[in-house]
């Protein structure tokens, strides 16, 4: 699996060890900022905002889990103002409100959630619906074949063949470790596709769209694996 295209600063490249001293010094700037009482998703939001390299996320967080996100700033957004589009080739064109969501029957899903950068935090529980249901709901038509995944940061996009979407181990999922999906795990939605990298798992989802042929998504079109299959997962089991 290729690696995320290394980043560089002032037109040199930076090593980890110096990233992480720069972000260590912006650490001591921003404890004068409002962030610090936010705790660590403050911090961790604040950082990679002085960050654009994205680095920060080799900032272990303390569940195991590092930080994503390819852009520096992502609104926030709750009940009141999440919205979540169903459309492209479907016969019911449709968008979801965070409550709407929760009132539609919810999985559980455990499983390892690995990333491409080498880390893995074992049997991690995700809850939610599964996007087979929102499929059914929306019908989808001739000649739709894949997904397309969008997201309100803005930029980031992913991608799953129809079959693969239909697996009752792909989730819209609204809990994680059994609570809400926090704002820097993607909340208050994001994708959860049990049997692939963790870069297949879209946060801060605004999007599905039934489209004819597989879209690359973000990673993909630098270089990831579309079909981003962890090794030993079940390619064709509808199940998780
Ligand atoms: N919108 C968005 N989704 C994303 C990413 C991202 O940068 N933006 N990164 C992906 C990658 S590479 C990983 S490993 C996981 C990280 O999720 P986490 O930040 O909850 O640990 O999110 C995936 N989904
Ligand atoms: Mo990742």
């Amino acid at each position: 699996m290729a690696e995320k295209p290394k980043p560089r600063a002032g037109g040199a490249p930076v090593g980890r060890r110096a990233m992480l001293g720069m972000l260590g010094a912006g650490a001591a700037g921003l404890a004068a900022a409002p962030y610090l009482q936010r705790g660590w998703e403050g911090f961790v939001g604040a950082a990679s905002q002085i960050d654009p390299s994205g680095l920060t996320g080799l900032l272990p967080d303390p569940g195991g889990f590092r930080y994503y996100s390819v852009v520096g700033s992502v609104p926030h957004k709750d009940a009141t103002n999440y919205e979540l589009r169903v459309d492209g080739l479907v016969e019911r064109p449709k968008t979801y409100t965070l409550d709407a969501l929760r009132a539609m029957p919810q999985t559980r899903v455990v499983h390892d959630v690995v990333c491409t950068d080498g880390w893995r935090v074992e049997n991690t529980p995700f809850e939610g619906v599964k996007l087979a249901d929102i499929l059914d709901d929306a019908g989808v038509r001739s000649p739709g074949a894949a997904i397309r995944f969008t997201c309100f940061d803005g930029a980031y996009s992913e991608s799953l063949t129809l079959e693969q979407a239909r697996r009752s181990d792909v989730l819209v999922a609204l809990n994680m470790q059994d609570k809400p999906i926090t704002h820097a795990h993607g909340g208050p939605v994001r994708l959860y596709v049990a049997p692939m990298y963790f870069y297949k798992s879209a946060k801060w989802l605004s999007g599905i769209s039934v489209t004819d042929k597989v879209v690359p998504g973000y990673w993909e079109e630098r270089g990831y694996a579309v079909d981003g299959w962890l090794d030993g997962a079940d390619r064709h089991s509808g199940a998780a």
